[in-house]
């Protein structure tokens, strides 16, 4: 098979920057494509050529395969990375790649077929011997059958859409009273979101850990884990902080996981870069969810405790070469990842677009920005708001910690509002820090995070500071003689004043 000389990005942000550092250090030319919106980004500063595909919504630009393709013929690339989101997953972009004669570097377009829809999925792992969360393998007819299924299994159950995943068309069901309106809901939504309507059960689990296990195959029928990654630390489905190894994992059950990962893979002749998903339960057992069949946002965490270049090792898979290993290797040390995002959280992590005034990433020892603006630069509003990920690697898990903290605290953004101080909040969390939190563990824990105390001492505050102005008007009243305006001036004392503050600044 030839060597790659020329690669076509078809993404922006970060990734495309990820992507291209490794491109120029095996020697291989990189090629951006923007849209109206990226005219000025950095991915396209960074890239040896750039091609302009179309409007700023992705739907017209990043989206549109003719004009990827179109690009990567003019420009003469061999090859084109996806990146994650957009066409990484689409496996009628990979044949229409196919068609045209460029190489898609990712799995094969039947590997993502056989793992794109959640029913089918859940199909092949049961043929494969993959554990899945118990439920029902093909979607359900009608509600009739639903309700008695969800009887037969007993309640809570939960309602996913056949369609997709990512938590769109889900529904956790308690009783059969709440089984009409959820059954409707969860229909609705899905087919909104994946055009098809259809949907399945499972037994709900009460607080699953989220974790996800590194695949990698090449195309000679070499499939090896590269270990997991703990992602229970989620907002509304989306990872926030990841870190490897997973706190609640012994080594019996990384190689048991790592296995099962690797038989999932094997099912449906993966190749490429790969991530098989589980969800662990209270007592240990674990149950595939998902697999996807790209290059992951967390992928820098593995990158830290195996030594590995994951982007570079997608390229040789794609080149033909061989896996330089047939075993998971050992993970070294500790790694942590934290989103960093264009958002307020103080109001409902509303994203926050505008331009950067200033900017100071942090560095020193074994800390990494993955970032994809500069200073002067203005974060569109039409696109993804993460504008970095901050990932770090110590000995330790307690030394990563600090480091995630210490790294954390040189971050300076001006201009734009970003949610450092909530990171910051989480990895020095108690429950984090103890390192047995679940997927509820950000929900639950809202307030405290957001620097909010608990409701009920900002009420105690507030009735303190009633008594306390009660207590000094009353003794004005009978020391001072009475003064015009002296009412107004003995207003209620702030809570603030008594040291009860409702708000960290
Ligand atoms: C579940 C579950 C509990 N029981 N399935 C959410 C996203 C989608 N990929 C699967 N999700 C869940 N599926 C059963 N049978 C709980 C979740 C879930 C979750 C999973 C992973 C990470 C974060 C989550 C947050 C809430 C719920």
């Amino acid at each position: 098979m030839p060597k790659i000389r020329k690669i076509l990005i078809a993404n922006r942000g970060e990734i495309a920057i990820r992507v291209m550092r490794t491109c120029k250090e095996l020697g291989i030319a990189t090629v951006a494509v923007y849209s109206e919106a990226d005219r000025s980004a950095l991915h396209v500063r960074m890239a040896d050529q750039a091609y302009f595909v179309g409007p700023p919504p992705s739907r017209e630009s990043y989206l549109v395969q003719d004009r990827i393709l179109e690009a990567a013929k003019k420009s003469g690339a061999d090859a084109i990375h996806p990146g994650y989101g957009f066409l990484s997953e689409n496996a009628s972009f990979v044949r229409a790649c196919e068609k045209a004669g460029i190489l898609f570097i990712g799995p094969p377009a039947s590997a993502m077929d056989a793992m794109g829809e959640k029913t089918r999925a859940r199909q092949n792992m049961i043929k494969a011997g993959v554990p899945v969360v118990p439920g029902t393998a093909e979607p359900i007819a009608t509600e009739e059958e639903a309700r008695a299924y969800a009887e037969k299994i007993g309640f809570p159950i939960m309602l996913k859409a056949a369609g997709g995943g990512g938590g769109k068309g889900m529904r956790r069901v308690e009783n059969l009273q709440e089984f009409s309106s959820a059954w409707r809901g969860a229909k609705g939504e899905a087919l909104n979101a994946f055009g098809n309507d259809a949907v399945y059960i499972e037994k709900y689990l009460e607080k699953p850990h989220h974790v996800e296990i590194q695949v990698f195959a090449d195309q000679h029928g070499t499939v090896v884990h590269l270990n997991e990654r703990e992602c229970s630390a989620q907002r509304r489905h989306q990872k926030v902080v990841e870190e490897t190894p997973s706190p609640i994992l012994s080594p019996e059950m990384r190689a048991k996981m790592g296995a099962v990962a690797v038989q999932a893979a094997k099912a449906v002749n993966y190749v490429g870069a790969g991530t098989v998903e589980f969800l662990v339960d209270v007592h240990r057992n674990f149950y595939f969810l998902e697999m996807n069949t790209r290059l992951q946002v967390e992928h820098p965490v593995t990158e830290w405790v195996t030594g590995l270049d994951l982007v570079a090792l997608q390229i040789k898979v794609a080149e033909g070469e061989k896996l330089p290993f047939t075993q998971a290797p050992t993970p070294h040390g500790h790694a942590i990842e934290v989103r960093i995002y264009a958002e307020d959280p103080a109001r409902n992590f509303m994203p926050s677009p505008g331009r950067i005034q200033y900017l100071r990433v942090p560095g020193g020892p074994n800390v990494r920005d993955d970032s994809g603006v500069y200073a002067g630069y203005t974060v569109p509003n039409f696109y993804d708001p993460m504008i970095s990920k901050l990932s770090v690697w110590a000995p330790t898990r307690t030394e990563a910690i600090a480091r995630a903290q210490r790294a954390l605290s040189e971050y300076v953004v001006k201009g734009i509002t970003t949610n450092t101080r909530y990171l910051k909040a989480i990895v020095g969390h108690p429950e984090f820090v103890g390192g047995d939190y679940d997927t509820s563990f950000l929900t639950r824990e809202h307030n405290t995070l957001l620097g909010q105390d608990d409701p009920q001492l900002q009420e105690v505050a507030l009735l303190a500071s009633a008594v306390f102005a009660h207590q000094r008007d009353q003794k004005r009243a009978k020391t001072l003689p009475q003064k015009a305006g002296a009412a107004a001036s003995a207003g209620g004392m702030s809570p603030w004043r008594l040291g009860l503050r409702t708000r960290r600044r």
